[in-house]
C-alpha cells in the first residue's frame, strides 16, 4: 500500500515532498485538504496532526509524520535506492540540515508572513518591509551559493527542494531581481530543468493563480524595491584558533545558543565559547560574514568545518561525539519525529517569539498585547497536544528536540505566562526538563535574559 500524503498542491512544503517522491519513484496516495474550507482543522485531521499543517504523511504500517523537512528525510531513508539527495556523510548531512532549518525558520516564515495577511486578513499590498525580508533571504540564499552549483555542494539534495519550493512561491509574492541576485538566478533556472522539478509545476501555477485571484489588482506595480543592505563592521575581531574544541560563536541572551549548550554538556563536549557582542554589530563584521553569511549564532567551527543553525548543530555535535545516539536516535522513526518538533521549534515557536520580542527590544514596546497573548497561547496549545501520553516531546527519552523547546519555550514564558491548568502537559514537562543537571546550561543565560526583558517592560 502507498503512503497517503495529505496536501494541498498550492504549498511549497508539499511540493518539496512530491519532488522527493517523484525522484526515488515513490507512489503516494494525495488527499487533497481545501485549507481555505478548514479542512485541516477538523477533529479527525487534528487527531493526526495537532499542529494542522500540511503535508501529513501516513506510512503503510499508520505512521503518522508532519513537517516537510522531516517527511522528505524519512521518506528516503526507507524507500531510496541510495543516499544522494540526504548522503549518509556526517559534513554534507549537517550542511543539508541547516539549509532546511533556514527554510524553516527563515525563508518559510517570511514567505507566510508576507502571504497570511494578505489571504486571512486586512493586508491588500506587499509592503517595503515584505520586500526588505523577501530580499534579505534572497542575499542569503545568494550567499550560500558562493562557489556552488547547489545550495549545498555540487549535487542536487532534499535542501534544494525544500528551498526552490519556497523560493518560486516567494519569487510570485517578491520578484527576484536577476541583476542583484544572479547566482540565485542561476540556481532558480538549473533547478527548473531537473525532472523532479515537474513535481513542483503544477502546484506552483496554482499558487500564481491563487495569489492573483486573491489580491486582483491589489499589489501595487511601483512598489518600494530597496535592497537591504548589510550594515558590515570594519573592525576585525576574530581570531582563528586552532584549538582541540570546536569553537561556538555564541550570545548570552539566544534561546538556540542555549540549547546547543544543553546539548554539549550532556554529551560532556568541551566547546571553546567566543562571544560576538550583536549590540556593536559583531555578527555583521565581514570577517564573521565569511563564516556565515546568515550572520547567526551559534555558529559552529570545528577545526575546518562550518555550520550554523542550533538544531544541525546539535545534530551534528551528537553524531560526532556523543557515546550513544539518545539524544537523536537512529532509529528512523525516531528521528523523524526529533526533526519534525524541531522544525516547529524553528518555523512557529521561535518566529513567534521574536515576533513579540524583537518591538520590545527595539521599537520601546512597553505592552504585552493580547494577539501577542494568542500568539503564544497557540504555541503552547500545540506543545500540550504533542505532550499527550508522553514524558518528553517526542516520547521516552529526553531527546534535543527538547532542548531546542524548552530554551525558546523559558524565553517566551516570560513575555507571555503559561497557564498552568490550561497547559498542564506543557507544564509538567518544563519541571522535569528543569530538575535534570543539564538544565543549568539554560538557567543561566535565561536568567539574564529575564532581567533584561523585565527592565525594558518596566
Ligand atoms: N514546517 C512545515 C510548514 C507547513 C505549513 O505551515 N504548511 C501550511 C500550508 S503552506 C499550512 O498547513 N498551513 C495551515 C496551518 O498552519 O493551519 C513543513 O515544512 O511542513
Amino acid at each position: 500500500m502507498a503512503p497517503t500524503l495529505y496536501m494541498m498542491p498550492p504549498s511549497p512544503p508539499v511540493r518539496a515532498v512530491l519532488m522527493t517522491a517523484k525522484s526515488i519513484g515513490l507512489d503516494l496516495e494525495l488527499k487533497q485538504l481545501n485549507l481555505r474550507r478548514g479542512d485541516h482543522k477538523t477533529p479527525e485531521y487534528l487527531k493526526l496532526n495537532p499542529q494542522h499543517t500540511v503535508p501529513t504523511l501516513v506510512d503503510d504500517d499508520g505512521f503518522v509524520l508532519w513537517d516537510s523537512h522531516a517527511i522528505m528525510v524519512y521518506l528516503l531513508s526507507k524507500y531510496a535506492k541510495d543516499d544522494s539527495l540526504y548522503p549518509q556523510d556526517l559534513r554534507k548531512r549537517a550542511v543539508i540540515d541547516q539549509r532546511m532549518h533556514f527554510d524553516s525558520g527563515v525563508a518559510f516564515a517570511v514567505f507566510l508572513r508576507i502571504l497570511y495577511p494578505l489571504i486571512y486578513g486586512e493586508k491588500k499590498t506587499i509592503t517595503s518591509e515584505d520586500t526588505k525580508a523577501a530580499e534579505e533571504v534572497y542575499s542569503f540564499l545568494e550567499a550560500f551559493l558562493e562557489g556552488r552549483q547547489w545550495l549545498t555542494g555540487d549535487f542536487v539534495t532534499i535542501a534544494d527542494y525544500s528551498l526552490i519550493a519556497t523560493t518560486s512561491s516567494l519569487n510570485v509574492l517578491v520578484k527576484i531581481d536577476p541583476v542583484k541576485y544572479p547566482k540565485l538566478t542561476a540556481w532558480v533556472k538549473n533547478v527548473e530543468k531537473l525532472p523532479a522539478y515537474e513535481a513542483n509545476k503544477p502546484g506552483l501555477e496554482k499558487f500564481i493563480g491563487y495569489v492573483k485571484s486573491i489580491l486582483m489588482c491589489k499589489i501595487p506595480i511601483g512598489m518600494e524595491n530597496k535592497a537591504y543592505i548589510f550594515t558590515r563592521n570594519k573592525r576585525i575581531f576574530i581570531h582563528f584558533s586552532f584549538a582541540m574544541a570546536p569553537v561556538l560563536y555564541v550570545t548570552h541572551l539566544t534561546p538556540p545558543v542555549r540549547a546547543v549548550l544543553m546539548t554539549a554538556k550532556t554529551i560532556d563536549l568541551d566547546l571553546e565559547l567566543k562571544k560576538l557582542n550583536v549590540e556593536k554589530r559583531e555578527h555583521k563584521n565581514s570577517e564573521f560574514l565569511k563564516l556565515n553569511p546568515q550572520h547567526t549564532v551559534p555558529t559552529l567551527v570545528d577545526n575546518d568545518f562550518v555550520l550554523w543553525d542550533s538544531h544541525a548543530i546539535m545534530a551534528y555535535l551528537v553524531s560526532k561525539y556523543a557515546k550513544d545516539d539518545s539524544l537523536y536516535p537512529n532509529d528512523l522513526k525516531q528521528r523523524a519525529i526529533v526533526n519534525q518538533r524541531m522544525h516547529f521549534e524553528n518555523g512557529v515557536a521561535f518566529p513567534e517569539l521574536l515576533k513579540i520580542l524583537y518591538p520590545i527590544i527595539h521599537d520601546g514596546k512597553k505592552t504585552i498585547t493580547q494577539e501577542d497573548e494568542i500568539a503564544a497561547d497557540e504555541v503552547y496549545s500545540f506543545l500540550e497536544a504533542f505532550l499527550d501520553g508522553k514524558q518528553w516531546i517526542t516520547g521516552d527519552s529526553v531527546t534535543i528536540a527538547d532542548y531546542s523547546l524548552i530554551t525558546t519555550i523559558t524565553a517566551l514564558n516570560v513575555l507571555v505566562k503559561i497557564d498552568h491548568v490550561v497547559f498542564p502537559n506543557l507544564n509538567t514537562w518544563m519541571k522535569k526538563l528543569e530538575q535534570l543537571p543539564v538544565y543549568e546550561a539554560n538557567r543561566k543565560g535565561l536568567d539574564s535574559y529575564t532581567t533584561h526583558v523585565k527592565l525594558l517592560l518596566r
